[in-house]
């Protein structure tokens, strides 16, 4: 990797979620989220895997802590378990719930390490699920609840708050594809959940800051790539026009210019969706944000015609296909595209300007080989963090506003419909002893940040 230049404020971090690592799904008053059901759909996740142990993060916070300590990283971004903290999705705090983050918390900062919470990684309690969930407008009001119970409680030592991690896969996979809890297939309900999502987030976000007792910074991140058209074909460009739509400008525009772009309102109108948008919820979602969170992992390709040359697919909606890069691909099967996370900063900068930016997960499953000691020697997840930290550095040179730069993941952990047969993290987990080995890529990773704590200035 060719040596860039970050500034000694640049915050180096890893990133984890609480149903992908905690375990304890029963313990200490946690009730069922909408994963802990979905996972137990037959076929619904590979294996039939589910976040029962995952890593036993529960029960091993301070050891992994520690192990976060010895990265050299500055930053740790976890979520919180909504059944966890309010079990059922209503009422009040549930003690022994937060009590768990309010060790983790202290157990940080005595470590050095700054915590970053995001209030949803997804873990819907399902009893909301039940009476609706993100498509009915009431889930929105019951997150700000949730988000001022966990704010009054670590609000005097977490200064970093995410409301809502990729709205997009919550939305889309969830309540479209159905490939995600809770499993539904229903495009009026994805809509819908897009657009409570977004409530939820400007009402929690607003009542934080107005009960803040002292400076903090407020955000949500989102999901982000790029949408190319395949050829110059016209229906291509149209694919990635509504690609790009679907996938960012229905969340930025919202957030940052208070309006949802009349060429989505105009497709979803096209296939009998609306966003359910009452007086006022545009305000209340374009309430300022400190920092926007991108995570990136690959940009994409579209064709506005199937493989059979029709533009209309068999549910009667417009074709958005995305089309292969011939590109070498992680074991998710996702191009790697360093050059178009660069692209992609730039545009925010250019498009959504005034908005700091850190990057809040990138990363990359391979199928990794551990050999008797658990090492693993990764040289293509450690290429693959290197050519997108040099993308970074490339946005910052053309002046993009990029301030940190956090691994997906820790460690491995539970990946959601592919169960634990992705590994993710720097660091490897053997799943039958918990053993945790960090990697290749987590030695170079914590080098990586030393050199720049060492070299950089400013
Ligand atoms: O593991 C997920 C994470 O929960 C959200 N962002 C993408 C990661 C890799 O798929």
């Amino acid at each position: 990797m060719k040596p860039v230049a970050f500034p000694a404020s640049f915050r180096w971090g890893v990133a984890t979620s609480a149903y992908q690592i905690e375990g304890a799904v029963a313990e200490d008053g946690r009730t069922p989220s909408i994963w802990d059901t979905f996972c137990r759909v037959p076929g619904a996740v590979r294996d039939g895997d589910h976040g029962d142990v995952a890593c036993d993060h529960y029960h091993r916070m301070p050891q992994d802590v520690a192990l976060i300590k010895s990265l050299g990283v500055d930053t740790y971004r976890f979520s919180v378990a909504w059944p966890r903290v309010q079990p059922g999705g209503r009422g009040p705090v549930n003690p022994a719930g937060i009590a768990f983050y309010d060790r983790l918390t202290d157990e940080l900062l005595d470590a050095g390490v700054e915590p970053w919470v995001t209030l949803y990684h997804w873990d819907l309690p399902q009893e909301l699920e039940d009476a609706g969930g993100w498509p009915h407008r009431d889930t929105a009001h019951r997150f700000a609840d949730y988000a001022m119970l966990v704010f009054d409680r670590l609000s005097d030592r977490v200064g970093t708050w995410t409301t809502l991690n990729e709205p997009w896969c919550s939305a889309w996979l969830g309540y479209q594809a159905g490939v995600h809890a809770p499993g539904r297939r229903d495009l009026g309900a994805a809509v819908a959940a897009v657009h409570h999502l977004l409530l939820g987030h400007g009402l929690a976000t607003q009542r934080m800051r107005a009960a803040a007792i002292r400076e903090h910074t407020f955000g949500i991140t989102l999901n982000l790539g790029t949408a190319d058209p395949a050829t110059d074909a016209p229906a291509d460009h149209a694919a990635a026009r509504r690609a790009d739509g679907m996938g960012l400008r229905v969340f930025l525009d919202p957030l940052r210019k208070g309006t949802y772009p009349q060429d989505v309102l105009d497709d979803l109108a096209e296939q009998g969706a609306e966003l359910p948008s009452r007086d006022g919820d545009l305000d209340t979602i374009a309430t300022p944000l400190d920092v926007l969170g991108v995570n990136f992992y690959f940009g994409q390709d579209f064709s506005g015609t199937d493989e059979q040359g029709s533009s209309t697919g068999v549910d009667g909606h417009p074709v958005v296909r995305q089309v292969p890069l011939d590109r070498p691909r992680t074991a998710m099967d996702w191009p790697i595209t360093p050059e178009r996370l660069t692209r992609l900063l730039v545009r925010l900068h250019e498009d959504y300007p005034g908005l700091p930016i850190v990057i809040t997960e990138n990363g990359a499953a391979f199928d990794d080989a551990a050999d008797d000691a658990g090492f693993v020697s990764d040289e293509n997840r450690t290429a693959y963090l290197a050519d997108h930290i040099a993308a970074v550095a490339a946005a910052r040179e053309q002046g993009a506003d990029i301030r940190g730069y956090f691994a997906w993941s820790l460690m491995d952990n539970f990946e959601w419909a592919e169960g634990y047969a992705k590994r993710f993290g720097i660091v490897h987990v053997n799943y039958a002893t918990q053993q945790r080995t960090p990697k290749r890529s987590a030695l170079w990773f914590r080098d990586l940040i030393a050199h720049h704590r060492g070299s950089a200035s400013g």
